[in-house]
C-alpha cells in the first residue's frame, strides 16, 4: 500500500504540501492540474512544474487523476479523433515524469453528484457532504450544476469545471441517441487506442466508479456495480487497463459489496489504485459521507484493508472526501483534517492487518 493525498496545486489548494508531508507514513499525492479543460493536451512543461514542486516537498507524484475524457470520445461524434490523440500525448507527457497510473472515468457528463454539499451532522457539528434523491425534485441537470457553484464556496469542483459545464444544454443533446451499448462501443475505441501508449510508457489508466452508484438523469453509466466493472474490464484485456476503486461512490448501492469486488479484481491484478472512504446510508437513494471508521459509517473499513492487503498490496490509496471539522474553509470534501485523520485510522489498520495475516 502506497499511502497518498489528494493535491490540487499550489494556487488552488488550501492544504499545503508541507501539510500533507507531515501526515505520518504519507508517501506522495495524486496530482491533479485543475485548469486543464477535457480535451486538452498536458504540456510536459506544466507536468514538471507540478511534479518537481510535489518531489521537492519530499512527496512522490505517481497518480495523476482527472485527465478528463472529452464528451465527443465517450459520444463517439465531433472531434473525437483529434482528442484521442491529445490524450496520447498526454499520457506520453506524464511517463516523462514518472507518472505510473492515471485516473479517469468514463462517465456522461457528471463526474458525481450531490445535493447537498455541507449537510450537517447533527451529533457533533460537523458537516459533510449528502445526497438525496428526493431532494433533486423536478431539478433537471442544469438546476443542480447552478445550485452546486454556488454551493462550493468559491472553489471549483473537480467534475463542475464551469468550462466544461458551459455547453451543457449541448452535451445532453449528445447524449440522447447513446445507449449503454454504445457507450461501452465508444469506450472500447478509446482504450484500442490509447492502451498500447500505455504499455509502450508504462502507464495503467484506472477507470473510476460512478458516483452516486446507479444512472442519473437518464444517462447511460456503466461503472458502478461489479457486473458493470467486469463488462468494462472486457474491452480491452491489457493489465494497463484498471480500475480505482473508491468505496464511498461504490457503497451509495449498498447491495455493492466492496471488500468483495476489491477481492475479485485484485485477484485478476486489475485494480490500481483505491479511494477509501464511509458513507451512512439514510434511506433509499439516501445518504451522507461520515468519518472514515466503520462505526461512523456503513463500511467494514477493517475486511476492505484485509482485501487490500490480500489481493493487491501494492495499490496507491488515499483517503477520499473528509467531513469539514474544527472550522475549517477548504473545497468541499477536500480539507485536512478530516482526510488526515482518515489516513492515521487506515494506516494503523494496514498495520494490524499485516501483523495478523503474516503472523
Ligand atoms: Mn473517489
Amino acid at each position: 500500500m502506497k499511502m497518498t493525498f489528494r493535491w490540487f496545486g499550489a494556487n488552488s489548494d488550501t492544504v499545503t504540501l508541507e501539510n500533507i508531508k507531515q501526515i505520518p507514513g504519507m508517501t506522495g499525492v495524486m496530482g491533479f492540474l485543475d485548469y486543464k479543460a477535457a480535451g486538452e493536451v498536458w504540456l510536459t512543461d506544466e507536468i514538471e512544474k507540478y511534479v518537481s514542486e510535489v518531489n521537492s516537498a519530499g512527496l512522490e507524484c505517481e497518480v495523476i487523476e482527472s485527465v478528463n475524457v472529452h464528451e465527443d470520445i465517450k459520444t463517439g461524434t465531433g472531434n473525437r479523433d483529434k482528442y484521442i490523440e491529445n490524450y496520447k500525448i498526454t499520457i506520453r507527457n506524464l511517463a516523462k515524469y514518472g507518472v505510473k497510473v492515471i485516473v479517469y472515468n468514463f462517465m456522461p457528463v457528471f463526474d458525481w453528484l450531490r445535493t447537498d454539499l455541507a449537510r450537517l451532522i447533527p451529533q457533533d457539528g460537523s458537516s459533510s457532504l449528502y445526497f438525496n434523491e428526493k431532494d433533486l425534485g423536478e431539478m433537471g441537470p442544469l438546476d443542480i450544476v447552478k445550485r452546486t457553484a454556488e454551493k462550493s464556496q468559491g472553489f471549483s469542483l473537480p467534475g463542475w469545471e464551469p468550462e466544461r459545464l458551459a455547453e451543457l444544454e449541448k452535451t445532453l443533446k449528445q447524449y440522447e441517441n447513446i445507449s449503454e451499448s454504445k457507450l461501452l462501443e465508444n469506450y472500447k475505441y478509446f482504450l484500442n487506442k490509447i492502451i498500447p501508449v500505455c504499455e509502450e510508457v508504462g502507464i495503467t489508466m484506472a477507470c473510476h466508479p460512478d458516483d452516486p452508484a446507479w444512472p442519473i438523469f437518464n444517462l447511460p453509466r456503466v461503472a458502478h456495480t461489479q457486473q458493470g466493472f467486469e463488462k468494462i474490464l472486457s474491452l480491452n484485456n491489457s493489465p494497463y487497463h484498471s480500475l480505482c476503486l473508491c468505496t464511498g461512490s461504490l457503497a451509495s448501492n449498498p447491495e455493492n459489496d466492496i471488500p468483495s469486488i476489491i477481492s475479485k479484481f485484485g485477484e485478476l491484478n486489475r485494480v490500481a489504485c483505491l479511494h477509501i472512504r464511509n458513507i451512512k446510508t439514510l434511506g433509499y437513494r439516501h445518504f451522507r459521507e461520515s468519518a472514515h471508521l466503520s462505526s461512523e459509517g456503513d463500511l467494514d473499513m477493517y475486511e476492505i484493508v484485509k482485501a487490500m492487503f490480500r489481493f493487491c498490496p501494492n495499490v496507491y490509496v488515499r483517503p477520499d472526501h473528509g467531513r469539514m471539522i474544527w472550522n475549517e474553509a477548504a473545497r468541499p470534501g477536500y480539507g485536512l483534517y478530516d482526510r488526515a485523520l482518515g489516513a492515521a485510522y487506515l494506516n494503523g489498520l494496514w498495520e494490524a492487518v499485516v501483523k495478523n495475516e503474516t503472523k
